[in-house]
């Protein structure tokens, strides 16, 4: 995309001065997103091209972003705090819109930057850990009396396990790019486990578990924090928040920042949940929740990491297998290499799913107080 063409985008957008320059940002495996340079002294932007492959419905898309981050500006701002630090503000088009369909089609939003902020796709340091599960325990805890059912499903099932698990198959039965006996040893290991996957969905639909508004993207990288106090102050990456379980969060914040190692690095030796760094993942993330928590919800921590871990090698195998077609790669054996660390991730936490339900309950107790924990 030349700079004339995002010239052209960027105009359609109430932005407060000219930009004079687009910076691409590479770390998202969906959308493309650059960050807009208006000059010293004015406010700086967020241009992102929404993938409509995957988004196909922007206008819903950006209604769940709005209605959630003015909920969450809303709290914000009742405890004093700074709105445009602390939730995403969305840029009006000139027609008044949230999103721009440029004349080929591409479809664009805009978001204030918040400046003064550094994100992480990788740490060794407890403190930056502890503020990104804090970070998304307080969203969650920021949305826990948002009405579930008045946002979209942005993308249908999306965290159906047990349906990801359908979709492999059909993508092994068909081996479009022959790689199925290449990837039989993670087919079969995935195969065995399919007892495992409805775990969440049918604590929903049995009532065990709660129907929350989620983020289900979890990731270290989505949260800005402040480059002055360290503090996780913004979720970002907003486009799959809808009716979901906390355990996805979780176990997603789990699945990326308690691994030793980066959910791409392909040597496998390397690559085991840190206890060390989940215990303070529960820590950061409880401390938030305490008093939204269920004793269920509490209970499935471990569970929450493990499927979504799982869930993930599911993910980046079928994307493999069908010739990659959904994730941004970087080499051709990308996703390959990706689902094997993700499922090496899994293997890892089956064996400490126990030690894992420890900490959880010992810290559910530490804030709680008595009584059983399910
Ligand atoms: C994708 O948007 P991004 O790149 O942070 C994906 C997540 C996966 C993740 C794997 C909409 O996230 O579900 O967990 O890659 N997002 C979507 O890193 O599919
Ligand atoms: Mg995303």
């Amino acid at each position: 995309m030349s700079p004339k063409y995002l010239e052209r985008v960027a105009q359609a957008f109430c932005f407060a001065a000219k930009p004079v320059r687009f910076i691409p940002f590479s770390s998202g495996h969906i959308n493309n997103t650059f960050f807009v340079d208006c000059g010293e002294g004015n406010p700086q932007y967020i241009l992102q091209r929404i993938n409509t492959g995957i988004f196909q419905n922007p206008g819903q898309l950006m209604f769940n972003i709005k209605e959630i981050s003015l909920h969450i500006a809303r709290k914000v701002a009742d405890e004093g705090g700074d709105p445009s630090r602390r939730s995403r503000t969305v840029i009006a088009t000139n027609y008044g819109g949230d999103f721009y369909v440029d004349p080929d089609g591409g479809c664009w939003r805009a978001f204030l930057e918040i400046e003064n902020v550094v994100s992480y796709d990788f740490t060794d340091d407890p403190q930056i850990l502890y503020q990104s599960a804090a970070a998304f325990g307080r969203f969650l805890k920021q949305l826990s009396d948002y009405p579930a059912d008045a946002l979209y499903e942005t993308i249908a099932n999306f965290h159906d396990t047990r349906g990801r698990l359908a979709v492999l198959k059909e993508a092994v039965r068909r081996d479009k790019m022959s790689r199925a006996a290449e990837m039989q040893r993670e087919i079969d290991f995935v195969l065995k486990r399919a007892g495992d996957l409805s775990y969440i969905t049918d604590g929903i639909a049995d009532g065990r578990l709660l129907l929350r508004v989620t983020h289900n993207d979890a990731k270290l990288s989505n949260v800005l924090m402040d480059k002055d106090t360290g503090e996780g102050i913004c979720v970002i990456d907003l486009d799959t928040v809808m009716p979901g379980s906390l355990l996805y969060d979780f176990g997603e914040t789990v699945r990326f920042g308690a691994s030793t190692a980066k959910e791409d690095a392909v040597s496998l030796d390397g690559v085991e949940l840190s206890l060390s760094k989940y215990e303070v993942i529960v820590r950061g993330f409880m401390g938030e929740l305490r008093d939204v928590i269920t004793k269920e919800e509490a209970a499935s921590l471990p569970m929450g990491a493990y499927l979504m871990t799982l869930e993930t090698g599911i993910r980046f195998l079928t994307d493999y297998l069908v010739g990659d077609a959904y994730y941004q790669t970087r080499y051709p054996a990308h996703n390959r290499d990706r689902a094997r660390n993700q499922l090496k991730l899994a293997a890892d936490m089956e064996q400490k799913l126990e030690q894992m339900r420890q900490i959880a309950v010992s810290v559910y107790f530490h804030k709680k107080g008595a009584g059983p924990l399910a």
